[in-house]
């Protein structure tokens, strides 16, 4: 059955409407953005220009997952992070906190993060419970790998299979941690650990993660996958990346994490026009 809600902390969202979430990468490395806002004082006005263009979540990271990139320390994360979490949780915005490390989870929620989003899908010892202590809402990605070696050699029997059966089962564990389900949202995890095969055959079949029950959402924004089918560069990729947007949601996903948001909502609108007969 659909879910009618996703609960993340004092933020409901309807999900009869697909939901956009922003992206603020405040690292100096990420492979689309790098280094952009890695000044507070720009990242903030990012943030306020995406929720001004209608992004119902804004997803902060403060360390690099792109492929190939290195960790950076706990501290460094919490420095990027945490100031601007506290600020735009101060203005209403829901924020999401794109991050593997409990601690930077716990410092998150503490400072009015209203959803955890981790490529790990909360495998870090002690990560389930610091959301389960909280109402944060979780977003689990699939990763094969991690992110400094996820693209040397991706291999599946089944990556449908795989990637489903993984995800059932940490939405599973969340909730016998006490994470409500309708905290809960999925992600495939497009590009890490995938190739552009394996993400195709991921993103025809949203509809079979979907029916899980729980929210799909879906990153494909600006990434490799969509350089490689139209040959244009990161900066380039904008209306590859609408497509990708509209395809994900036209099977079934609940939320797209996109850079370009008011163009992603110019084009839900469309699409929600010409669904709905209106
Ligand atoms: C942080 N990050 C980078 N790509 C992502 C994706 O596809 N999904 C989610 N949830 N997070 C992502």
């Amino acid at each position: 059955m659909k879910p009618l809600v996703l609960r993340c902390g004092r933020h409901a969202f309807d999900l009869a409407r697909p939901l956009v979430m922003g992206i603020l990468n405040v690292t100096p490395d990420s492979f689309s953005d790098g280094g952009r806002y890695a000044d507070p004082r720009r990242a903030l006005e990012r943030a306020r220009a995406m929720r001004d263009d209608g992004a119902d979540l804004i997803d902060i990271g403060g360390e690099s997952t792109r492929p190939g990139a290195s960790p950076v320390a706990e501290s460094d994360e919490l420095a990027r992070v945490i100031p601007l979490v506290e600020a735009l949780a101060a203005d209403g915005v829901a924020v999401s906190v794109d991050t593997r490390r409990p601690g930077v989870m716990r410092a998150a929620i503490a400072a009015g993060a209203a959803m955890i989003n981790d490529v790990a899908a909360l495998t870090a010892p002690g990560a389930v419970e610091a959301c389960a202590a909280s109402e944060a809402g979780v977003c689990l990605v699939h990763m094969q790998g991690e992110p400094r070696t996820m693209q040397q050699a991706p291999t599946y029997a089944d990556v449908l299979a795989d990637v489903r059966g993984f995800l059932v089962d940490r939405a599973a564990a969340c909730e016998a941690a006490g994470i409500a389900r309708e905290r809960i949202v999925i992600d495939p995890g497009f590009g890490f650990g995938k190739t552009l095969a394996h993400n195709l055959v991921l993103l025809r079949s949203i509809a079979t993660l979907a029916a899980t029950g729980y929210p799909v959402l879906v990153g494909l924004s600006r990434k490799s996958s969509l350089g490689a089918i139209t040959g244009r560069s990161a900066g380039e990729r904008m209306p590859a990346s609408l497509a990708a947007a509209l395809a994900a949601v036209a099977r079934g996903a609940a939320i797209v994490r996109v850079h370009d948001v008011r163009e992603t909502l110019d084009a839900l609108k469309v699409w929600a026009a010409v669904e709905s007969g209106t």
